[in-house]
């Protein structure tokens, strides 16, 4: 693990090494390293089971996206990264969009009870579901710009709009580009710039952060969720193994913002049929004087609310 350096001093208070966080099954230790680090890890969220049937069925999705090429693939950078919807096998970081549509175990870790409490932490009641993908993270994938996850707001914001949870499917090590993290980031209260990098003929060819920053590299066993508030710089790391990484990311928001995901439109009227009323008020369909359908489309708000569908009326 790198130390953690007089660069990151200078944003705020620096955090000691001894107190960054490690793997703990102990909730109120997740809520303290989220506080203070800005990130945490749950060991044990995900049972033996749960992580099998996870990563059974990333894997078959996977192969079969790639096969039919329809495949999201990339680089594994994220600024600057040359994403193309295509077959597999032709870049190494391939991401699946969409997995509430993708299989049930996916329901199970968004309504799972330890990380909605996390999440709830640190957004307050309310929040809904924002992302619902998975990554596949092969070998020769390259190492991610350190950046923010609210990067799509031009200001810092005193608390964190957006929570975040990656449920490791795979064991999560350096070698394999386990995510980096800069402790205590969340709290910098600054916002991250970007330059171009360019080649010879003054083409953009990348884009690198400005700045020098000193990231720990958590390392844990599948079955462990890793939750960070947005804010906290981090970035996937180079994976230089020969072995995959899998994981599901998922990331839950205030009510008020707009999702990356819009599930309201993008989930089957099957998989809906299936869904718990739990889940479909985490993915946008409950009104709380915020969220309002006019059911165009055949769906309604669930819950106590729910408005007519009503055209142009003509006297
Ligand atoms: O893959 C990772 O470890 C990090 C991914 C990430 O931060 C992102 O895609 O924004």
């Amino acid at each position: 693990m790198a130390s953690i350096s007089q660069a990151n001093a200078q944003n705020g208070t620096p955090i000691d090494p001894k107190d960054l966080p490690e793997p703990t099954r102990d909730m109120e230790r997740v809520k303290q390293d989220l506080a203070k680090s800005g990130y945490a890890l749950l060991r044990d969220a995900l049972t033996a089971d749960q992580v099998k049937r996870t990563r059974d069925r990333l894997e078959e999705q996977a192969e079969m996206e790639g096969k039919t090429g329809v495949a999201n693939i990339g680089d594994g950078r994220f600024l600057g990264r040359q994403w193309s919807v295509s077959a597999d096998g032709t870049e190494p970081w391939q991401g699946i969009r969409s997995i509430l549509n993708k299989g049930k175990i996916f329901h199970e870790l968004v309504e799972h009870p330890a990380i909605l409490e996390a999440t709830e932490y640190l957004l307050g009641p309310g929040f809904i579901l924002y992302n619902a993908s998975a990554i596949v993270m092969r070998g020769g994938s390259s190492r991610q710009q350190v950046h923010g996850d609210q990067i799509m707001f031009t200001f810092p914001t005193p608390v964190p709009l957006i929570a975040n949870t990656f449920y490791m499917v795979t064991d999560f090590d350096e070698a394999r580009g386990a995510t980096y993290f800069v402790p205590g980031s969340h709290r910098w209260n600054q916002v991250l710039e970007f330059e171009a990098v360019l080649d010879d003929s003054g083409k953009t060819v990348d884009m690198r952060e400005v700045g020098e920053f000193d990231c720990v590299t958590p390392e844990a066993p599948a079955g462990t969720a890793l939750l960070f508030d947005a804010r906290t710089l981090h970035g996937g790391g180079e994976n230089v193994s020969g072995e995959t990484r899998l994981a599901v990311s998922l990331a839950y928001c205030l009510p008020t913002l707009r999702q990356i995901d819009n599930f309201c439109m993008s989930i089957s009227d099957e998989v809906y049929a299936d869904m718990s009323e739990r889940l479909k008020l985490l993915c946008g369909f409950g009104f709380a004087y915020l969220g309002r359908i006019d059911p165009a489309l055949g769906r309604s708000n669930i819950g106590s609310v729910q408005f007519p569908w009503i055209g142009e009326l003509h006297r």
